[in-house]
């Protein structure tokens, strides 16, 4: 049985009162339901406030991005040893805009991917296309792949108002099941979490979630409005 999980993806918004406001009323209204997992995933710089209100709470603090390497000459990254120190749970590796605006390639998001769980950290991988699974899993052990959930985001979908259908959404997840047995047996494909993110919203996320391959979603744009973001989270329950 696997845990549905709903991801806000604040991307870069909000100023640290938001960010802080926003969690704690999130706090409050949850409670210590357990029946489905809430992470937040935000800039780095809310994170340590984050992490202290959503202590021994359901909630899972997210960050957006991490670097390759723990430590060393590499100004204005993030080290996900550093992250993991301060009690990050997990980062979110691979987004189509770390790819699309800063480079990324599906052989550095490896790269990350294999240092962050190293640390300790668990991943929410990002792939835009059923075939990028393969490349960025590359090294990637059955026994480590416990602390990875795979996020499926197509393209044309990502803050565009545009999701993809269900049906759509649901043969890639299915598609990137199969990959998942391909090359790690079938209890890792059956215990993995994928996720669908683009452009989720009231009007198609029930459907989305109640598809068999779909375990939760990555949202973008509706998690920064938190009545709308908390009607996706009871719609998750
Ligand atoms: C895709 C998604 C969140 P949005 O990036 O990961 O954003 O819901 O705005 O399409």
């Amino acid at each position: 049985m696997r845990k549905p999980i709903i991801v806000a993806n604040w991307k870069m918004n909000f100023l640290r009162d938001q960010a802080d406001l926003f969690l704690q009323k999130l706090l409050a209204r949850l409670g210590h339901n357990q029946t489905v997992e809430v992470g937040i995933a935000a800039q780095d710089l809310f994170l340590p406030d984050l992490i202290k209100i959503a202590d021994d709470s359901p909630i899972s603090i997210v960050a957006q991005n991490a670097h390759w390497e723990n430590f060393g000459a590499f100004t204005g990254e993030t080290s996900p040893k550093a992250l993991a120190n301060i009690g990050v749970d997990y980062v979110m590796l691979g987004h189509f805009e770390r790819r699309e605006l800063f480079n990324e390639t599906n052989s550095t998001v490896n790269l990350k991917v294999r240092t962050a769980l190293n640390d300790g950290l668990d991943v929410i991988v990002d792939v835009e296309e059923m075939e990028q699974v393969e490349p960025v899993l590359e090294g990637i052990t059955e026994e480590q792949m416990k602390g990875i959930i795979i996020g499926f985001e197509p393209t044309f979908a990502i803050g565009t108002g545009m999701s993809a259908s269900t049906k759509g959404a649901q043969d890639v997840a299915q598609q990137i099941r199969k990959t998942v047995r391909r090359l790690y047996g079938a209890p890792t494909a059956q215990a993995i979490r994928i996720l669908y993110g683009g452009s989720v919203d009231r009007d198609n996320l029930a459907d989305l979630i109640a598809q068999p391959d779909i375990d939760g979603s990555l949202v973008g744009r509706a998690s920064l409005d938190f009545q709308t973001f908390w009607e996706l989270v009871k719609i998750m329950q």
